[in-house]
């Protein structure tokens, strides 16, 4: 599949002249201003990450930088590592241990603080309390929870002793968490009674004992009271964190890792049905994560960096806790919705902490824009000095508005391109260099080597084509958890085996700017989210009245991308809206919300070529309204077969 050049987005950004020039403050003041950074690490970029190695703390240093056998790398060879001590010890320890270190708002209004100091005190009585479970270096613990510090000690705590922590987002439902916690055979499971959202608490104990009816490698389930507390409770196997939390030592020394030993697993949506365990080690990834949040976010000892993203996300794992932490840097941290009580919370939020670094993503901007200035204008934002946008393609139209009303046409807007795979930001601006121009990502971040490809591998200097990444990064995915052929089928298989498909489409200009156009697999991109299209076809399939589905994604305003999924129903089977509900809401129950399709289109047999492929152009030109004006048509044979003729030359 070839990206999708003739979209609106794509006429857009061709016709994008507008140039926005870092002013001479924020340059001046800039951790990286100087343009030559670029040829310079292009001489040598093993010697330009291990500049970065060197500004952390390790055990034993590495004998090599790198080692190369593709698709396998490893990094700082030989080295010795703990993550958890160079995003807390090495602070708490020294002349950063009264500096706030996490800054919590629960979605009610509360507030609380942990200085590196604390923080540190906490993660090694949690640290005590899983060895005190039972848990051991390499063991896999499962975290399922809300937006609360308590998230952040959980995974620091598992790296502290060198545990593989894999945290599953809050909105999965229990088949997602059985299924991920079955993939790898966890242990253990931290998570929750339940957290705050739209004013009321949304349960997640519930959730866990019923992906535990089906896990049976999980021997205790750690809970933290953000509730009522008044959750089920089995007798051996649950308890309570605050009682054990009490009991525990505060101190605990960190396990000297190996700077290739696993330091998580974090799952992400593919082109099968099966989500895919992506596998993060130690020190490159520590080094990737600690020298982007840096340059790229211009981290100082006077920000407050706030990032919106869930922990249950690849963003809230590098830059709410590694990235950050291991600057010092104080990370702002937010439980609830961004319209509750009002639609200026995040406003408010920022006047009240004086945030000085946004990390957001593009559908929330969106939303933000239909809700009107009005409410960033009732909010004194003038702590902002930088804004960042991930997760998808900014159209340019909301860069616009985010760079004037939130931005107030002072900060910088710094569009990160990167992925669950790559560990850390890949394609982005550097805040004190970079020249934006809104839409494009710009330049790869010094040290990565991109490149557009056509199909057949050969390089497109300007023009379109398929994103690559052509040589190896430190915190590039190390495999798929027990998956190694995977692996290499999946990232490393389409041209030579040293050149990394993303899976997205991509462009190039004259200036050698990156613009990123968005996936060309089978995977969807819902507000931010990746979305398998065959993860929801396999959860409709799965109900016993459906025969057969399609799912394709549509074009939405806010989101994106929305789920709009074809299903054709058994023989007997009546299509009506409460059918349609019924299936909106069992693909909930498999996955998740964020899964459910906008839309069931009822149709009676899926249009597929003679060799049995589902047409999905044409699915995709009836779900946005170009192929029939009423869709529901889809159920008359005819209609079908019509349409199959018009599509067939596809
Ligand atoms: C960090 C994250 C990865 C996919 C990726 C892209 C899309 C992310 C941007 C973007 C255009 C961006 N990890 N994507 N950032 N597209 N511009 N700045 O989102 O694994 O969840 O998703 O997201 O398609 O392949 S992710």
């Amino acid at each position: 599949m070839s990206p999708d050049t003739s979209s609106s987005m794509m006429d857009d950004l061709l016709h994008e002249t507008r140039v926005f020039e870092p002013s001479d403050e924020f340059k001046a003041q800039a951790n990286i201003n100087d343009p030559a950074i670029y040829e310079k690490e292009l001489a040598d970029p093993e010697a330009f990450w291990a500049g970065f190695a060197e500004e952390l703390d390790w055990n034993k240093k590495w004998d090599r930088v790198l080692q190369w056998d593709p698709p396998h790398a490893k990094w700082f060879v030989g080295a010795r590592m703990n993550a958890c001590y160079n995003c807390v010890d090495r602070h708490a320890d020294g002349a950063l241990g009264d500096k706030i270190a996490i800054l919590f708002e629960g979605e009610p209004g509360d507030t609380l603080t942990l200085t590196y100091k604390e923080l540190k005190r906490e993660v090694c009585k949690a640290a005590n309390v899983l060895k005190k479970l039972g848990v051991v270096k390499g063991d896999r613990i499962a975290i399922y929870m809300p937006m609360i510090p308590e998230a952040a000690i959980a995974m620091l705590a598992c790296a502290r002793i060198g545990a593989v922590h894999s945290v599953v987002f809050g909105g999965f439902s229990a088949d997602s968490l059985s299924d991920r916690i079955n993939d790898q055979q966890a242990k253990l499971v931290i998570t929750a009674d339940g957290g705050y959202r739209r004013g009321s608490i949304f349960a997640l104990k519930p959730t866990v004992d019923q992906a535990l009816g089906v896990s049976p490698s999980i021997e205790n389930v750690l809970v933290v009271r953000r509730g009522e507390g008044d959750c089920a409770w089995t007798d051996g196997r649950d308890h309570w964190w605050h009682e054990l939390m009490a009991e525990a030592r505060d101190e605990c020394e960190p396990e000297w890792c190996d700077s290739e030993d696993m330091l998580f697993v974090l799952y992400t949506s593919g082109t099968t049905g099966k989500p895919k365990g992506i596998v993060h080690t130690t020190g490159g990834y520590m080094v990737h994560a600690y020298a982007t949040s840096k340059w790229v976010f211009d981290l100082k000892d006077s920000d407050i960096f706030w990032c919106t993203a869930d922990v249950g996300w690849i963003t809230g794992h590098s830059y709410i806790v590694y990235g950050p932490l291991a600057n010092g840097a104080t990370v702002l941290m937010y439980e609830g919705v961004p319209n509750h009580p009002e639609q200026d919370r995040f406003w408010r939020i920022i006047e009240k902490h004086k945030v000085t670094v946004f990390y957001t993503a593009p559908t929330a901007i969106r939303s933000f824009m239909r809700w009107g200035e009005k409410w960033p204008d009732g909010c004194d934002l003038s702590s902002l000095r930088l804004l960042g946008s991930v997760g998808e393609p900014i159209n340019p139209e909301a860069w616009i508005w985010y760079h004037e009303n939130i931005g107030k046409k002072r900060c910088p807007i710094v569009d990160t391109w990167w992925q669950t795979e790559t560990g850390g930001i890949m394609i982005t601006p550097l805040p004190g260099i970079t020249a934006t121009k809104p839409g494009l990502a710009t330049r790869p971040f010094p040290g990565i080597a991109a490149e557009i490809l056509n199909e057949t591998g050969e390089k497109i200097g300007v023009g379109g084509g398929l994103l690559a990444i052509t040589s190896p990064w430190p915190g590039m995915l190390r495999g798929i958890y027990g998956d190694m052929d995977r692996y290499v089928d999946t990232y490393w298989s389409k041209w030579d085996k040293g050149t990394y498909f993303p899976g997205d489409g991509a462009k190039r200009d004259a200036q050698g700017y990156f613009w990123i156009l968005g996936r060309v697999d089978d995977v969807l991109n819902v507000s931010g989210h990746r979305i398998g299209t065959m993860e929801v076809e396999g959860a409709l399939v799965d109900h016993h009245e459906v025969a057969e589905s399609a799912v394709v994604g549509k074009k939405h305003e806010v989101k994106g991308q929305a789920v709009a999924a074809f299903v054709t129903l058994k023989e007997g089977i009546e299509a009506s809206l409460e059918k349609e509900t019924e299936l909106r809401n069992h693909v909930a129950k498999k996955i998740g919300a964020i899964a459910k399709p906008d839309s069931i289109i009822f149709t009676a047999e899926l249009p597929k070529t003679r060799s049995g492929k589902i047409m999905r152009r044409l699915l995709r030109d009836v779900a946005e309204g170009r192929a029939l004006g009423d869709t529901t048509t889809l159920t008359d044979p005819a209609v079908v077969d019509q349409l199959k003729e018009k599509y067939k030359d596809d």
